[in-house]
């Protein structure tokens, strides 16, 4: 695989999605930009004579063989994006994918057992709040119920986003004899940090997946006016937030954990008014669940002290958790053989992730010179992806015949 042919197919997905003025991609769930990632995606994937099919939750999987046949080699990623993320994070698995079927076919493989490129619905969950929602909603791992009750930011109902998009919300939900089916699912994604760069190596393997969680923090206080109303009779949930997300901060430093609070909501989100609530999601991520686990109860802790002080009241809620995967089975095993690639872990969350503990999954990472990823400076170069391709094929290859 040479990085032009990589960069031709990667050339006819980029322009979907650009926000323009350096401002990285919004490809959000159910979106139009979404729906024509996904139009994109049928449109390769109906090129290559593989027979596209979009399951109960809104995942698009696209076979060479038998869709009900067993054992299958599935690879994939998202198309989805954060607000403003880079270009790689999802994408990448999901080209790389389809140019690993034109590589196998060129190899002369034919393959003992189906193979399938997948796109993962919702993962950043950027739009509805749950990441990893398509692969968590096959797997059981979250309630269809709970699901169709989401709402994006301007009040969308995931049940009326997906229903637009031509799915019957009333068929979301797990799918155990299509993860039976499933024999090995291999996901290549942009490294999201720069350990690869400092090794010098173009393609690593995924060790493990830091257990991580969001949480909902919600300050109520009193509003009032910001010109008249004293310091000394102030019931501010700012205050409360500010401190808390210092706390978030030190605590993360203290037990060499991650923790980021990047969104927050306040109302009414007037310049002369004192807010009346204020609410801010942390995400947490930690090497193990117990230091995950103290690192949520010291920030909490902290909130809840200094809305006592401030005369405010918080509230947490556990958006979504993720436990630690460790990629330890026999496919990790062999792309580990395979491939000769430096295994590292990481703090993102994939699907990869939510799918290991049902199918035998490896995750293989392609090197990202800037290490910055959710932002548009996350890169990869075209050889270094041509790389990643032709991994993805070596170990393809070994899995499906
Ligand atoms: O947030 C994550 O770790 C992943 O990029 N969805
Ligand atoms: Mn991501
Ligand atoms: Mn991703």
């Amino acid at each position: 695989m040479s990085a032009e042919r990589f960069a031709a197919l990667w050339g006819s997905l980029s322009p979907i999605g650009q926000a323009g003025d350096g401002g990285g991609y919004v490809r959000l769930s159910w979106t139009d930009t979404d729906l024509m990632c996904r139009e994109w995606f049928v449109e390769e994937a109906l090129d290559r004579d593989l027979e596209v099919e979009i399951d109960r939750n809104g995942n698009m999987w696209a076979w060479w063989g038998e869709p009900e046949g067993e054992g299958a080699v599935v690879t994939g990623s998202h198309l989805d994006s954060v607000p403003h993320g880079g270009a790689y994070d999802g994408p990448l698995g999901v080209v790389s994918g389809l140019l690993a079927i034109d590589r196998l076919r060129e190899r002369g493989v034919t393959p003992a057992r189906p193979v399938a490129v997948v796109v993962f619905a919702e993962e950043e969950g950027a739009r509805f709040g749950v990441p990893c929602l398509g692969s968590r909603l096959l797997t059981g791992a979250f309630d269809p119920a709970k699901a169709l009750r989401l709402r994006d930011r301007e009040g969308t109902r995931l049940a009326d986003a997906i229903g637009r998009a031509g799915l019957d919300p009333d068929r979301l939900g797990p799918d155990p004899d299509r993860l039976a089916r499933i024999g090995a699912f291999v996901e290549l994604h942009v490294e999201q940090g720069r350990a690869l760069d400092h090794l010098d190596a173009p393609v690593g393997l995924a060790s493990a997946i830091w257990p991580h969680g969001r949480y909902r923090f919600d300050f109520t206080g009193q509003g009032n006016h910001a010109g008249t109303t004293r310091m000394a009779d102030r019931h501010d949930p700012m205050l409360t937030l500010a401190w808390t997300v210092l706390a978030a901060d030190e605590a993360a430093r203290a037990n060499g954990a991650h923790a980021t609070v990047g969104r927050v909501d306040v109302a009414p989100n007037a310049t002369n008014a004192i807010a009346a609530r204020a609410s801010a999601w942390l995400d947490a991520r930690a090497a193990d669940e117990d230091t995950l686990r103290k690192l949520v109860e010291s920030i909490h802790q902290r909130a809840e002290e200094r809305a006592r002080h401030d005369g405010t009241q918080v509230a947490m809620a556990v958006e979504s958790l993720t436990g630690e995967v460790a990629f330890g089975g026999a496919v990790s095993r062999l792309a580990a053989a395979a491939l000769d690639a430096p295994v590292l872990p990481t703090g993102a969350g994939h699907d990869a992730g939510v799918l290991s503990s049902h199918v035998d999954t490896a995750m293989l990472f392609v090197r990202n010179p800037t290490g910055v990823s959710h932002a548009p400076e996350e890169s990869a170069s075209d050889a270094d992806c041509a790389t990643g391709v032709e991994k993805l094929t070596d170990l393809l290859a070994r899995l499906c015949q």
